[in-house]
């Protein structure tokens, strides 16, 4: 096939475009590199040496003889381009990373909340009507998030997306299927319930086939293919907007430096690691719904624990000790999580797991590194409301 991958140079579209160029495919990135700006902006970088976009696509062209063509290209400022490229190039299948993924960051400022709705909403609106408007019959395979669902404790499992509900009509009781009601966490979080809307409006007006993955936290850093060589390595974000919860704590231990649990660290959320992300998307991309056909949604994630819990397993791991914070975001001190992913699983998804050994792999990486950790650019700091920003502590 013929794979378009939108943020082709982040951390999941990065490995995904090496895997599915393995298997054969002809890889188009598409990527306006802002997530680069973003670390000049705050000041930070990988944990990982990144070579540009064009080096990393030349040395697995030299590595493997493949080719991977990158395009640079705004997806939510450069309508026209996108258009353009789609009616030229028309792709068999799309997926779409490219969003702004942080939601500490999308709570920074007011400027940063105008930003994260203008770039997210804008991508994902300009590329499904570029796709209606060209005609395309591409398979659109998106990156949301289980942030979607809300972890507020229901106590019953979360189905993959939708929710059967019994509606009192004049005529009696009637079952509907209604898409699972959102409960957005983050300014960035809501983006992705907005996008949410705008598939099940273009399935259902252009019958476009979209296929919405609601992902959970990933850790990890390599792939089978990252390993490859040295400058394929993929990106390793750890500072208090970017780093997620996991891979935090791990360069953490590595540096001897307390590990940041916010609150009680009594949140459970949901993980996936990389390796089984590139594998989902994958088996997703297998299974595209025909033109008419609901939004097809799938939970990729393999796994649940309470942070304070991942803290406790890497302090056993390392000998680091754990630091419990105020809270910079507001968000339900406890929560119990039960997710269903059975449809991944019935695709022949076999998941790592923590207890996989590879958590050592990923403090190897982060010791590697360490020393280009700035510890300054740790601590969380993006306070969720102007009432928080007044108790978060910088420095445990
Ligand atoms: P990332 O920030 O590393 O990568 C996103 C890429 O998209 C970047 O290279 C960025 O430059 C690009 N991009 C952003 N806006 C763009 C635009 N307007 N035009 C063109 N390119 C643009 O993020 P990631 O961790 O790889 O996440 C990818 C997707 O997966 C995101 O949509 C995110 O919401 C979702 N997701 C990530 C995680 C996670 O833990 N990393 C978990 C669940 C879901
Ligand atoms: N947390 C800590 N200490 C830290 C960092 C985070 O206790 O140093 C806590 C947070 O308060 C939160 C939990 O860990 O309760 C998860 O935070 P995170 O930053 O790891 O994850 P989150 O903000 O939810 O965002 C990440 C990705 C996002 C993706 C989402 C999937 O950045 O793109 O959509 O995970 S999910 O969480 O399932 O919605």
């Amino acid at each position: 096939m013929k794979i378009a991958i939108l943020g082709g140079d982040g951390f999941c579209g990065w490995p995904t475009a090496l895997h599915l160029s393995e298997q054969g495919h002809e890889i188009h990135i598409i990527d306006n590199l802002s997530r680069r700006w973003i670390d000049t902006e705050l000041g930070v970088q990988s944990l990982t040496p990144m070579d540009s976009i064009q080096e990393r696509c030349r040395i697995w062209h030299q590595e493997t003889g493949r080719s991977l063509r990158f395009h640079l290209l705004d997806l939510a400022k450069d309508y026209e381009r996108l258009r353009q490229w789609l009616a030229e190039e028309r792709p068999d299948a799309i997926v779409h990373f490219a969003e702004q993924r942080a939601a500490p960051y999308s709570m920074k400022s007011d400027r940063h909340k105008v930003y994260t709705v203008n770039n997210n909403v804008s991508a994902t609106h300009n590329l499904l009507t570029a796709m209606v408007e060209t005609g395309i019959d591409a398979h659109l395979v998106h990156l949301g998030t289980m942030g979607v669902y809300g972890y507020s404790s229901v106590g019953a499992p979360i189905p993959e997306g939708y929710l059967d509900v019994k509606i009192d009509t004049p005529e009696g009781e009637k079952d509907q299927e209604i898409l699972y009601p959102t409960r957005p966490g983050s300014v960035y979080h809501m983006t992705k319930s907005l996008d949410q809307i705008l598939f099940q409006f273009y399935a259902q007006n252009d019958g476009l086939r979209i296929t919405d993955l609601h992902q959970g936290i990933v850790w990890g850093t390599h792939t089978e293919q990252t390993r490859r060589h040295p400058q394929l390595v993929n990106r390793f974000d750890y500072d208090g907007d970017y780093g997620t919860v996991l891979n935090r704590f791990l360069i953490q231990a590595a540096i001897g430096y307390p590990l940041t649990v916010h609150g009680t660290g009594g949140q459970t959320r949901a993980f996936i690691h990389i390796q089984d992300t590139v594998r989902c998307i994958e088996l997703a991309l297998g299974e595209p719904p025909a033109a008419g056909d609901r939004v097809r949604i799938f939970n990729q994630m393999t796994e649940t624990h309470r942070v304070r819990d991942l803290a406790e397993m890497v302090a056993g791991l390392t000998g680091a000790t754990v630091a419990y914070l105020p809270n910079p975001r507001k968000e339900a001190p406890e929560n119990d999580l039960i997710v269903r992913n059975d449809q991944f699983l019935a695709l022949g998804l076999d998941p790592i797991t923590l207890r996989d050994g590879l958590l050592n792999e990923v403090v190897e990486v982060a010791r590697k590194f360490a020393h280009r950790i700035d510890r300054s650019r740790v601590p969380a700091v993006s306070a969720w409301t102007k009432d928080i920003a007044g108790r978060v502590e910088t420095d445990p």
